[in-house]
């Protein structure tokens, strides 16, 4: 596997998402890629727009009223590997507007590309999976797609696509687009390279049901970083397991509610998106002070973190040299964690929509191949100063 991932060499992901090398022949349910990150919200055409200004994307593609597609507009954008579709209902009736109502601006599907389309359903159906779209070709001059869709938590699912036919923009239906949204001036390429994971948030007591869910499913295997009662009760309000595809290009952290001193985080998620779903995506980016400053210069809300993070003599030692002296660290607000492996730079937005659900992350990876522990009670205290504002605590 060395392809060019959209002129995102394997070794540049090798290095931004913490690949690992593994055994392909021996994977149940091979995943190559993540393919995309689709979402539903409000105002779809103002989503896009606003990812092409604030996060630095390009339009690809676009279906909708003058292409056929009467119910939705849909918006897919780029940057390197990472791929984003944005649907908006047309339509009074669309399904896209009932999903909205339920869940405000959300993830309806993390896709996934994969070699063998029905191979993997077949494995799938085998462990028990909810098959919501049985394989089928989707066809246009460009070529043909196989898919599949599979159920995961809440109403979310994973659309599998084997896209090795297809030469087209993005799927047959689609027609290539571009964005008239200009770059400022001296401003990186692009702010962030692909999508280093995404976390879903579970109901209580359904962490465990979902992580076996993907081992047996998915084939995923279990990453050494968690949050367990020890953590959860000082803290974090939260337990954490994280799974991912053999090689680890796919991350999915999941979390669910701890019974804790204060309202955990992840009960306020899951009252206001009425139930488990995608709570953060990271994307990883090989230069984070650039694209903070980029995003943060187009409006971008970032949490806080309180001076005494950067002053603390411990962290100073445990994180020795870093790529960017600590002072630029501490300008930018942007925490570092270090393990046996290397170290990471991370950040965390406020949530990018109505409601206190869905945010980002920014990740830079040295070696490391965690999730920032070390950074956990620092973010959460960040995370509950927000939800008091909010009254949720
Ligand atoms: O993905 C992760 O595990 C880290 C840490 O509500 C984290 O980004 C975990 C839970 C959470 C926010 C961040
Ligand atoms: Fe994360």
């Amino acid at each position: 596997m060395t392809q060019q991932l959209d002129d995102v060499s394997y070794d540049q992901l090798r290095q931004l998402v913490g690949l690992v090398d593994y055994d392909a022949t021996k994977d149940p349910f091979p995943v190559r890629a993540m393919d995309a990150v689709v979402f539903v919200v409000g105002n779809a055409v103002q989503t896009s727009w606003l990812y092409q200004v604030a996060f630095g994307m390009e339009l690809v593609a676009y279906a909708g009223p003058e292409t056929g597609q009467r119910s939705h507009h849909s918006y897919v954008l780029k940057s390197g590997s990472a791929r984003f579709v944005i649907h908006g209902g047309v339509q009074p009736d669309s399904p896209m507007l009932d999903h909205h109502r339920r869940h405000g601006d959300g993830v309806v599907d993390i896709a996934l590309e994969v070699a063998d389309v029905d191979q993997c359903i077949a494995h799938a159906r085998a462990q028990g999976a909810t098959v919501l779209e049985e394989p089928h070709d989707l066809s246009d001059e460009h070529g043909t797609v196989r898919t599949a869709a599979i159920a995961t938590y809440g109403e979310t699912r994973h659309t599998l696509v084997d896209r090795s036919k297809y030469s087209g923009p993005y799927l047959p239906g689609f027609v290539p687009s571009s964005s008239t949204v200009k770059r400022p001036e001296g401003a990186p390429k692009r702010l962030f390279q692909a999508v280093d994971h995404c976390v879903g948030n579970v109901e209580l007591g359904k962490m465990d049901y979902w992580v076996d869910w993907y081992n047996r499913v998915m084939g995923f295997v279990n990453m050494a970083e968690f949050i367990g009662d020890d953590i959860a009760t000082d803290y974090s309000a939260l337990m954490s397991k994280v799974v991912s595809n053999g090689n680890h290009r796919v991350k999915f952290p999941l979390n669910e509610p701890a019974i804790a001193k204060k309202k955990s985080q992840i009960d306020e998620y899951l009252e206001f998106y009425e139930g488990a779903g995608v709570q953060h995506i990271a994307l990883a980016t090989n230069d984070i002070v650039s694209t903070v400053i980029a995003m943060r210069d187009m409006g971008v809300m970032f949490l806080d973190t309180p001076d005494s993070y950067y002053d603390d003599p411990e962290l100073r030692a445990r994180i020795g040299e870093v790529r960017v002296p600590i002072e630029v660290l501490k300008e930018h607000r942007i925490l570092v964690d270090r393990d046996e492996d290397g170290y990471l730079l991370q950040i965390f937005t406020k949530p990018i929509g109505d409601r206190p659900t869905v945010f980002y992350e920014l990740i830079e990876r040295h070696g490391s191949l965690g999730f920032g522990k070390g950074n956990f009670k620092a973010l959460f205290e960040a995370i509950e100063r927000e939800q008091e504002r909010r009254g949720n605590l």
